[in-house]
């Protein structure tokens, strides 16, 4: 058995989800079906991340308690995974109490090794990000990221000796150039690392923040937001200990956007390395999503689109095609109504629904429903055959590499494909000619095995209206394991000559 590990950030719920949120768990939500397909067994994480600041604040402003508040909150985002078909194996909550104890386990054992110690601080603070921050990162006074300058703060805090780290994290990325995915991200890390970045400041005073986790040894503080929420990561896996940490832990991908890349680089490899956790096996960071405008996703621009209202109009399925598609992970894009909408119209409708409900009515039509067997292949056949053949392992490929939407552009390419040897071989006319019977009975069963094999290709971005096709196919489906369905199966070996088939319309055209 092989064990693959996936996570999704683990999100401040002091809101409801956004768009940005929905990409970033689409897309590891996707990664782990494509790789569940492929035969391993993986686990997906995703989460709340419930202290700190933010969440206080947001709390107060609800005359609610924080607890109360983040409970809330938390159940919103499981629910908004549920409507978008993001199946998490596992939903860490930060203030649970087996996260709080491996937090404090680590806090404890990094403090008896020397690695924190308790000083004074005073500096500019970000509380939109939750850190204190350098004159550098400033641009015209404040993060680019936030709304408010930061403010001056002085405390006694404890920090993580996190400066004593940096030479083996930039060797690290030296000696590992695929660890921090594209590798403009790897760039940006390394020429961080080429200058002193410090030591952390991983606690705050209760009197300024109650609301977190206690530092074990000194209960005036506790646990800085971000030291406890990066153990989110490990906690839901039972470390130390628990036999699935050591099966899933070396497999583990981080999915995240560019606003953490600092706390997932300089804090998290430094903490792993400290405790003596092997570093991730891969960090594959997004690019932000933009409203119509051009702008960065924001709610208080109010450019951006509800992921639920989305779906409720477009479709679930839609909409994860779309997020997958039309935004190359790693880079920006915008994804308004109007991008969704055409890609549902054309992409979706056009291309892959046209192929579906001309392919499953011709076989209605011509063949009382039933799957034809079939006769000789010729050329055409040989052709998308083996590309139907190779498909398969060239996804995998660029999903490994988290760019599912070059994969998923491949297999709408085969689409279109399709769709062209439909009309060359042109069952229409093959059906008017009783000497043609064995010819239409070879191109119809050849749309149909096509089809079954795109059905799988696309299940892991569109797993609802996938099964859908699939049952009207008259195929298992291929997420039910027990019926002996499978990603792969050779040419031949998909959909069974005498099966009935169903019409249907797979993607209703929306009209503007
Ligand atoms: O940062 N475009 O949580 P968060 C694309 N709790 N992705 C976006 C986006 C946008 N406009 N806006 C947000 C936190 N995201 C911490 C994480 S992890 C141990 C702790 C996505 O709720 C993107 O993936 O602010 C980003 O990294 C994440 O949401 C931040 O979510």
């Amino acid at each position: 058995m092989t064990y693959r590990y996936i996570t999704t950030p683990i999100y401040y719920v002091n809101d409801r989800p956004h768009m940005g949120h929905a990409y970033a768990s689409v897309h590891a939500d996707v990664m782990a079906r494509y790789l569940r397909a492929a035969g391993h067994e993986v686990m997906l994480l995703t989460g709340a991340d419930e202290h700190g600041e933010k969440i206080a604040r947001a709390a107060q402003q609800a005359n609610e308690t924080p607890q109360a508040s983040a409970e809330r909150h938390a159940r919103s985002f499981e629910e908004a995974w549920r409507a978008l078909a993001v199946e998490p194996d596992r939903f860490v909550r930060t203030s649970a109490p087996d996260h709080a104890r491996v937090v404090s386990q680590c806090l404890t054992r990094l403090f008896d090794a020397g690695e924190i110690y308790l000083a004074d601080y005073e500096g500019l603070y970000s509380v939109g990000q939750e850190r204190f921050v350098t004159e550098k990162e400033l641009v015209d006074g404040k993060l680019p990221e936030d709304k408010e300058p930061p403010v001056v703060r002085r405390e006694p805090n404890y920090f993580f000796r996190m400066e004593a780290h940096r030479e083996w994290m930039r060797q690290l990325l030296l000696d590992t150039p695929e660890l921090i995915q594209p590798a403009q991200y790897r760039n940006e890390v390394l020429r961080l690392l080429e200058e002193p970045i410090g030591d952390l400041s991983i606690s705050r005073p209760v009197e300024r923040l109650a609301w977190g986790i206690p530092i074990p040894w000194d209960t005036r503080h506790v646990t800085y937001v971000w030291f406890d929420a990066l153990l989110s990561y490990v906690s839901p896996l039972g470390y130390p200990d628990r036999p699935e940490f050591a099966r899933f832990w070396p497999s583990v991908r981080h999915v995240i956007g560019k606003d953490i890349l600092r706390t997932h680089t300089l804090f998290w490899l430094s903490m792993t390395h400290a405790l003596g956790i092997a570093p991730y096996r891969r960090l594959h960071v997004s690019g932000h999503l933009l409203g119509a405008d051009g702008r960065k996703m924001s709610k208080s621009l109010g450019n951006g689109v509800d992921p639920l209202a989305a779906a409720g109009t477009y479709g679930v399925d839609a909409l994860r095609y779309t997020l997958i598609r039309e935004v190359s992970f790693g880079f920006d894009g915008i994804i308004s109504e109007a991008v969704i909408e055409q890609r549902l119209n054309r992409d979706l409708a056009d291309d892959l629904g046209n192929l579906a409900s001309r392919t499953l009515s011709m076989v209605v039509k011509y063949r009382g429903g039933l799957v034809p067997a079939p006769k000789t292949y010729e050329a055409a056949e040989h052709a998308l055959m083996a590309r139907a053949r190779e498909l398969p392992a060239a996804v995998l490929a660029l999903v490994d590499e988290m760019k599912p939407g070059r994969a998923v552009e491949q297999v709408m390419e085969f689409v279109k494909q399709l769709n062209v040897y439909v009309a060359n071989s042109a069952p229409w006319t093959l059906a008017r000619d009783a000497r043609a019977a064995g010819r239409l009975d070879t191109v119809l069963y050849t749309l149909l095995e096509a089809l079954y094999g795109v059905s799988n290709l696309l299940y892991p971005v569109m797993p609802g209206k996938m099964k859908e096709l699939q049952t009207w196919l008259g195929v298992p489906n291929v997420s039910d394991v027990a019926s002996g369905a499978s990603w792969d199966r050779p040419w031949g070996e998909g959909v069974k000559p005498g099966t009935v088939v169903s019409e249907g319309i797979l993607f209703p055209k929306l009209a503007n």
